[in-house]
Protein backbone atom coordinates (compact mmCIF):
# COMPACT_ATOMS: atom_id res chain seq x y z
CA UNK A 1 0.00 0.00 0.00
CA UNK A 2 2.75 2.57 1.08
CA UNK A 3 4.70 1.89 -2.40
CA UNK A 4 1.91 2.02 -4.26
CA UNK A 5 0.75 5.29 -2.52
CA UNK A 6 4.80 6.54 -3.29
CA UNK A 7 3.89 5.73 -6.85
CA UNK A 8 1.17 7.65 -7.15
CA UNK A 9 2.30 10.40 -5.37
CA UNK A 10 5.09 10.50 -8.23
CA UNK A 11 2.40 10.15 -10.78
CA UNK A 12 0.44 12.68 -9.68
CA UNK A 13 3.80 15.07 -9.41
CA UNK A 14 4.84 13.97 -12.64
CA UNK A 15 1.44 14.62 -14.23
CA UNK A 16 1.25 17.73 -12.79
CA UNK A 17 4.44 18.77 -13.63
CA UNK A 18 3.58 17.61 -17.40
CA UNK A 19 0.33 19.90 -17.07
CA UNK A 20 2.47 23.17 -15.72
CA UNK A 21 4.75 22.90 -18.81
CA UNK A 22 1.34 22.48 -21.18
CA UNK A 23 0.15 25.45 -19.77
CA UNK A 24 2.82 27.83 -21.01
CA UNK A 25 2.27 26.52 -24.34
CA UNK A 26 -0.12 29.23 -26.39
CA UNK A 27 -2.57 27.73 -27.70
CA UNK A 28 -3.71 26.98 -23.90
CA UNK A 29 -2.55 30.63 -22.97
CA UNK A 30 -4.87 31.95 -25.35
CA UNK A 31 -7.59 29.77 -24.84
CA UNK A 32 -7.67 31.29 -21.15
CA UNK A 33 -7.50 34.96 -22.42
CA UNK A 34 -10.50 34.52 -24.63
CA UNK A 35 -13.36 36.84 -23.21
CA UNK A 36 -15.86 33.76 -24.50
CA UNK A 37 -14.12 31.24 -22.34
CA UNK A 38 -14.60 33.81 -18.90
CA UNK A 39 -14.55 31.90 -15.58
CA UNK A 40 -18.49 30.98 -14.63
CA UNK A 41 -18.48 31.98 -11.77
CA UNK A 42 -21.29 31.31 -9.52
CA UNK A 43 -22.02 34.49 -7.86
CA UNK A 44 -22.29 34.82 -3.98
CA UNK A 45 -25.40 36.37 -5.38
CA UNK A 46 -27.19 33.68 -5.88
CA UNK A 47 -27.40 31.46 -2.53
CA UNK A 48 -29.77 32.86 -0.08
CA UNK A 49 -28.57 33.66 3.14
CA UNK A 50 -30.23 33.48 6.61
CA UNK A 51 -28.53 35.53 9.03
CA UNK A 52 -27.31 34.08 12.27
CA UNK A 53 -28.03 37.04 14.74
CA UNK A 54 -29.18 37.49 17.88
CA UNK A 55 -32.33 36.59 19.43
CA UNK A 56 -34.45 40.08 19.14
CA UNK A 57 -34.64 42.59 21.23
CA UNK A 58 -37.20 43.04 23.65
CA UNK A 59 -38.27 46.77 24.29
CA UNK A 60 -36.30 48.65 26.51
CA UNK A 61 -33.41 46.62 26.29
CA UNK A 62 -30.27 48.23 24.74
CA UNK A 63 -28.03 46.03 22.22
CA UNK A 64 -24.82 44.97 24.54
CA UNK A 65 -21.56 46.45 22.63
CA UNK A 66 -19.01 44.13 22.81
CA UNK A 67 -15.29 44.12 21.49
CA UNK A 68 -13.46 42.58 18.18
CA UNK A 69 -11.81 39.91 19.68
CA UNK A 70 -8.02 40.30 19.77
CA UNK A 71 -6.00 39.49 16.31
CA UNK A 72 -4.29 36.56 17.67
CA UNK A 73 -6.24 34.76 20.19
CA UNK A 74 -4.95 34.81 23.72
CA UNK A 75 -6.62 30.92 24.27
CA UNK A 76 -4.19 29.49 22.05
CA UNK A 77 -1.56 26.62 23.43
CA UNK A 78 0.53 25.57 20.34
CA UNK A 79 1.21 21.81 19.62
CA UNK A 80 -0.71 19.52 21.66
CA UNK A 81 -0.57 15.55 22.29
CA UNK A 82 -3.58 13.74 21.37
CA UNK A 83 -5.18 10.93 22.67
CA UNK A 84 -7.98 8.55 22.07
CA UNK A 85 -10.02 7.52 25.33
CA UNK A 86 -11.91 4.04 23.96
CA UNK A 87 -14.47 5.01 26.51
CA UNK A 88 -15.35 8.64 24.68
CA UNK A 89 -18.30 8.72 23.03
CA UNK A 90 -20.78 11.70 20.78
CA UNK A 91 -22.97 11.74 23.97
CA UNK A 92 -19.83 12.36 26.45
CA UNK A 93 -18.48 14.64 23.35
CA UNK A 94 -21.40 16.85 23.78
CA UNK A 95 -21.31 17.30 27.41
CA UNK A 96 -17.52 17.95 27.68
CA UNK A 97 -18.88 20.89 25.13
CA UNK A 98 -22.24 22.80 26.12
CA UNK A 99 -21.48 25.92 25.11
CA UNK A 100 -21.44 24.54 21.11
CA UNK A 101 -25.05 25.24 19.95
CA UNK A 102 -27.26 22.93 17.87
CA UNK A 103 -25.98 22.52 14.48
CA UNK A 104 -22.68 22.53 15.89
CA UNK A 105 -22.06 26.04 15.74
CA UNK A 106 -20.00 28.45 18.07
CA UNK A 107 -18.75 32.14 18.57
CA UNK A 108 -17.35 33.92 21.37
CA UNK A 109 -19.49 35.85 23.79
CA UNK A 110 -17.21 37.95 25.56
CA UNK A 111 -15.39 39.47 22.01
CA UNK A 112 -16.72 39.50 18.33
CA UNK A 113 -15.27 36.93 15.83
CA UNK A 114 -13.35 38.36 13.33
CA UNK A 115 -14.27 35.30 11.03
CA UNK A 116 -16.88 33.23 10.13
CA UNK A 117 -15.61 29.99 9.23
CA UNK A 118 -17.82 26.67 7.86
CA UNK A 119 -16.31 23.65 8.27
CA UNK A 120 -17.14 20.62 5.45
CA UNK A 121 -16.25 17.15 5.89
CA UNK A 122 -17.40 14.83 3.72
CA UNK A 123 -18.32 11.30 5.49
CA UNK A 124 -19.67 7.74 5.41
CA UNK A 125 -19.37 5.15 8.02
CA UNK A 126 -16.76 7.00 10.08
CA UNK A 127 -17.89 7.33 12.85
CA UNK A 128 -14.94 6.82 15.25
CA UNK A 129 -13.41 8.82 13.21
CA UNK A 130 -16.10 11.64 13.37
CA UNK A 131 -16.39 11.48 17.01
CA UNK A 132 -12.48 12.36 17.79
CA UNK A 133 -12.26 15.05 15.16
CA UNK A 134 -14.93 16.72 16.86
CA UNK A 135 -13.54 16.06 20.07
CA UNK A 136 -10.70 18.08 19.25
CA UNK A 137 -11.89 20.27 16.43
CA UNK A 138 -14.38 22.07 18.95
CA UNK A 139 -12.09 22.84 21.66
CA UNK A 140 -9.48 23.94 18.50
CA UNK A 141 -11.70 26.23 16.88
CA UNK A 142 -12.73 27.70 19.68
CA UNK A 143 -9.47 28.62 20.97
CA UNK A 144 -9.46 30.43 18.10
CA UNK A 145 -11.89 33.08 18.71
CA UNK A 146 -13.90 31.83 15.68
CA UNK A 147 -17.55 31.81 14.26
CA UNK A 148 -17.92 28.47 13.12
CA UNK A 149 -20.10 25.94 12.16
CA UNK A 150 -19.51 22.06 11.55
CA UNK A 151 -21.32 20.38 8.36
CA UNK A 152 -20.84 17.22 8.22
CA UNK A 153 -22.19 16.21 4.33
CA UNK A 154 -23.10 12.64 4.63
CA UNK A 155 -23.09 10.19 1.26
CA UNK A 156 -26.34 7.84 1.56
CA UNK A 157 -26.54 4.35 0.12
CA UNK A 158 -23.66 2.04 -0.71
CA UNK A 159 -22.55 3.38 -4.25
CA UNK A 160 -19.02 4.53 -4.52
CA UNK A 161 -17.90 7.66 -2.14
CA UNK A 162 -17.67 10.59 -4.43
CA UNK A 163 -15.92 13.30 -2.09
CA UNK A 164 -16.25 15.50 -4.56
CA UNK A 165 -19.57 16.04 -5.02
CA UNK A 166 -20.09 15.87 -1.13
CA UNK A 167 -17.83 18.99 -1.24
CA UNK A 168 -19.75 20.70 -3.90
CA UNK A 169 -23.12 20.12 -1.59
CA UNK A 170 -21.88 20.96 1.48
CA UNK A 171 -20.66 24.75 -0.21
CA UNK A 172 -23.93 25.07 -1.32
CA UNK A 173 -25.90 23.58 1.75
CA UNK A 174 -24.07 25.99 4.14
CA UNK A 175 -23.76 29.08 1.68
CA UNK A 176 -27.43 28.54 2.00
CA UNK A 177 -27.50 28.90 6.09
CA UNK A 178 -25.19 31.89 5.90
CA UNK A 179 -22.75 33.99 4.38
CA UNK A 180 -19.69 31.92 5.30
CA UNK A 181 -16.26 33.91 4.36
CA UNK A 182 -14.30 30.73 4.37
CA UNK A 183 -15.09 27.44 3.47
CA UNK A 184 -12.63 24.44 5.34
CA UNK A 185 -12.87 20.74 3.26
CA UNK A 186 -12.09 18.75 5.77
CA UNK A 187 -10.91 14.95 5.97
CA UNK A 188 -12.49 13.03 8.75
CA UNK A 189 -9.65 11.31 10.15
CA UNK A 190 -7.25 14.27 10.06
CA UNK A 191 -6.33 15.96 13.53
CA UNK A 192 -4.91 19.65 13.53
CA UNK A 193 -2.30 19.28 16.93
CA UNK A 194 -1.44 23.08 16.78
CA UNK A 195 -4.10 25.85 16.94
CA UNK A 196 -1.49 28.31 15.63
CA UNK A 197 -2.74 26.65 12.45
CA UNK A 198 -5.58 29.74 11.76
CA UNK A 199 -8.75 28.58 10.27
CA UNK A 200 -9.26 31.55 8.65
CA UNK A 201 -9.45 32.27 4.81
CA UNK A 202 -6.25 34.38 2.77
CA UNK A 203 -5.80 36.22 -0.22
CA UNK A 204 -5.43 33.14 -1.87
CA UNK A 205 -6.60 29.06 -1.96
CA UNK A 206 -5.47 27.53 1.15
CA UNK A 207 -3.35 24.23 1.59
CA UNK A 208 -3.52 23.68 5.28
CA UNK A 209 -2.68 19.81 5.94
CA UNK A 210 1.18 20.21 5.02
CA UNK A 211 2.55 17.86 7.72
CA UNK A 212 0.68 14.98 8.43
CA UNK A 213 2.57 12.16 10.64
CA UNK A 214 1.69 9.69 8.08
CA UNK A 215 4.34 11.66 5.51
CA UNK A 216 6.80 12.04 7.83
CA UNK A 217 5.18 15.60 8.88
CA UNK A 218 5.98 16.75 5.23
CA UNK A 219 4.70 17.21 1.88
CA UNK A 220 4.17 13.58 0.23
CA UNK A 221 4.94 15.56 -3.35
CA UNK A 222 5.28 19.35 -4.27
CA UNK A 223 1.78 18.92 -5.51
CA UNK A 224 -0.24 18.18 -2.81
CA UNK A 225 -3.46 19.39 -2.17
CA UNK A 226 -5.19 17.01 0.17
CA UNK A 227 -6.49 16.06 3.64
CA UNK A 228 -7.55 19.95 4.27
CA UNK A 229 -7.87 22.79 2.49
CA UNK A 230 -9.45 26.71 2.92
CA UNK A 231 -11.22 28.63 0.29
CA UNK A 232 -13.40 31.77 0.16
CA UNK A 233 -16.91 31.35 -1.32
CA UNK A 234 -15.32 33.52 -4.37
CA UNK A 235 -12.20 31.46 -4.78
CA UNK A 236 -14.09 28.52 -4.71
CA UNK A 237 -16.22 29.41 -7.27
CA UNK A 238 -13.76 31.04 -9.35
CA UNK A 239 -12.13 27.20 -9.76
CA UNK A 240 -15.78 25.88 -10.15
CA UNK A 241 -15.58 24.01 -6.84
CA UNK A 242 -14.63 20.31 -7.33
CA UNK A 243 -15.27 18.20 -10.68
CA UNK A 244 -18.16 15.22 -10.45
CA UNK A 245 -16.74 12.33 -11.92
CA UNK A 246 -14.17 11.44 -9.71
CA UNK A 247 -15.78 7.84 -7.85
CA UNK A 248 -13.65 6.19 -5.19
CA UNK A 249 -10.12 7.12 -3.66
CA UNK A 250 -7.83 9.33 -5.20
CA UNK A 251 -6.66 12.46 -7.13
CA UNK A 252 -9.90 15.07 -6.72
CA UNK A 253 -7.86 16.39 -4.49
CA UNK A 254 -4.80 16.73 -7.51
CA UNK A 255 -7.52 18.13 -9.75
CA UNK A 256 -8.39 21.03 -7.66
CA UNK A 257 -4.96 21.75 -7.02
CA UNK A 258 -5.11 21.79 -10.56
CA UNK A 259 -7.74 24.01 -10.78
CA UNK A 260 -6.07 26.50 -8.75
CA UNK A 261 -3.32 26.87 -11.04
CA UNK A 262 -5.85 27.13 -14.21
CA UNK A 263 -7.99 29.85 -12.96
CA UNK A 264 -4.74 31.70 -12.25
CA UNK A 265 -4.64 31.86 -8.37
CA UNK A 266 -1.47 30.66 -6.08
CA UNK A 267 -1.48 28.34 -3.02
CA UNK A 268 -1.06 29.79 0.30
CA UNK A 269 0.69 27.57 3.13
CA UNK A 270 0.84 27.41 6.82
CA UNK A 271 4.43 27.03 7.84
CA UNK A 272 5.33 23.15 8.43
CA UNK A 273 5.55 23.69 11.97
CA UNK A 274 1.95 24.61 12.53
CA UNK A 275 0.38 22.71 9.60
CA UNK A 276 0.57 19.67 11.34
CA UNK A 277 -1.87 17.30 11.96
CA UNK A 278 -1.96 13.31 12.97
CA UNK A 279 -4.00 10.96 10.58
CA UNK A 280 -6.18 8.12 12.38
CA UNK A 281 -4.68 4.94 10.73
CA UNK A 282 -7.23 3.07 9.02
CA UNK A 283 -7.51 0.87 6.01
CA UNK A 284 -9.26 1.37 2.48
CA UNK A 285 -13.28 1.82 2.56
CA UNK A 286 -14.64 -1.01 1.34
CA UNK A 287 -17.35 1.89 -0.48
CA UNK A 288 -13.54 3.72 -1.72
CA UNK A 289 -11.86 1.83 -3.67
CA UNK A 290 -9.23 2.89 -5.81
CA UNK A 291 -10.45 4.48 -8.45
CA UNK A 292 -8.57 3.88 -11.75
CA UNK A 293 -9.40 5.97 -13.99
CA UNK A 294 -7.99 9.02 -11.82
CA UNK A 295 -5.16 9.90 -13.28
CA UNK A 296 -7.09 9.65 -16.56
CA UNK A 297 -9.55 12.06 -15.34
CA UNK A 298 -6.61 14.02 -13.95
CA UNK A 299 -5.08 14.76 -17.20
CA UNK A 300 -8.45 16.63 -18.46
CA UNK A 301 -8.69 18.54 -16.08
CA UNK A 302 -7.32 21.58 -18.58
CA UNK A 303 -10.32 20.75 -20.45
CA UNK A 304 -12.98 20.04 -17.91
CA UNK A 305 -12.75 22.56 -15.21
CA UNK A 306 -15.00 25.17 -16.60
CA UNK A 307 -17.62 22.29 -17.25
CA UNK A 308 -18.08 20.21 -14.51
CA UNK A 309 -18.37 21.49 -11.00
CA UNK A 310 -19.66 23.50 -8.71
CA UNK A 311 -22.04 24.61 -12.12
CA UNK A 312 -23.50 21.27 -11.97
CA UNK A 313 -26.39 20.42 -9.31
CA UNK A 314 -25.09 16.15 -8.87
CA UNK A 315 -26.90 16.24 -5.46
CA UNK A 316 -29.99 16.42 -3.87
CA UNK A 317 -30.39 16.38 0.02
CA UNK A 318 -32.32 13.54 1.98
CA UNK A 319 -31.96 14.90 5.38
CA UNK A 320 -30.94 18.04 7.18
CA UNK A 321 -30.62 17.45 11.09
CA UNK A 322 -29.32 19.39 13.73
CA UNK A 323 -27.39 17.78 15.83
CA UNK A 324 -26.02 18.48 18.95
CA UNK A 325 -22.37 18.59 17.95
CA UNK A 326 -22.68 19.38 13.86
CA UNK A 327 -24.89 19.75 11.03
CA UNK A 328 -25.92 16.36 9.25
CA UNK A 329 -26.99 16.74 5.78
CA UNK A 330 -27.28 13.42 3.96
CA UNK A 331 -27.38 13.77 0.32
CA UNK A 332 -27.97 11.28 -2.97
CA UNK A 333 -24.95 12.06 -5.45
CA UNK A 334 -26.45 9.34 -7.69
CA UNK A 335 -24.13 6.74 -9.66
CA UNK A 336 -22.07 8.29 -12.85
CA UNK A 337 -25.39 6.82 -14.46
CA UNK A 338 -27.07 9.97 -12.98
CA UNK A 339 -29.07 10.64 -9.60
CA UNK A 340 -31.93 8.25 -10.26
CA UNK A 341 -30.22 5.41 -12.40
CA UNK A 342 -32.69 2.73 -13.21
CA UNK A 343 -32.64 -0.55 -10.59
C1 LIG B 1 -1.87 10.71 -3.76
C2 LIG B 1 -3.23 10.83 -4.45
C3 LIG B 1 -4.05 11.88 -3.75
C4 LIG B 1 -4.14 11.55 -2.26
C5 LIG B 1 -2.72 11.38 -1.70
C6 LIG B 1 -2.71 11.04 -0.22
O1 LIG B 1 -1.08 9.79 -4.36
O2 LIG B 1 -5.33 11.94 -4.31
O3 LIG B 1 -2.05 10.36 -2.41
O4 LIG B 1 -3.59 10.00 0.02
N1 LIG B 1 -2.99 11.22 -5.86
C7 LIG B 1 -2.95 10.32 -6.85
O5 LIG B 1 -3.31 9.16 -6.75
C8 LIG B 1 -2.43 10.85 -8.16
S1 LIG B 1 -3.85 9.45 1.45
O6 LIG B 1 -2.68 8.71 1.85
O7 LIG B 1 -4.08 10.60 2.32
O8 LIG B 1 -5.05 8.60 1.38
O9 LIG B 1 -4.81 12.56 -1.54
Amino acid sequence: MVKSKVVCGFLGLFVYMVLSELLFLDYLQKMFQSPKKKNIEISRRNYMYESYTDAPLTKGQKKEVIPLCPITSPLLRGPINLTFPSELTFAKVEQKYPQVELGGRYRPHDCQARHRTAIIIPHRDRELHLKFLLYYLHPFLQRQQLDYSIYVIHQAGNYTFNKARLMNAGVREAMQEREWECLFFHDVDLIPIDDRNNYVCGSNPTHVAIAINKFGYKLPYDAYFGGVTAFTPLQYSKINGFPNNYWGWGCEDDDIGLRVYLAKMRVLRPSLEVGRYNMIRHRHDKGNTVNRLRSKYLVKAPENWKRDGLNKDMYEVISRERLPLYTNITVNVGTPAGLHPPP
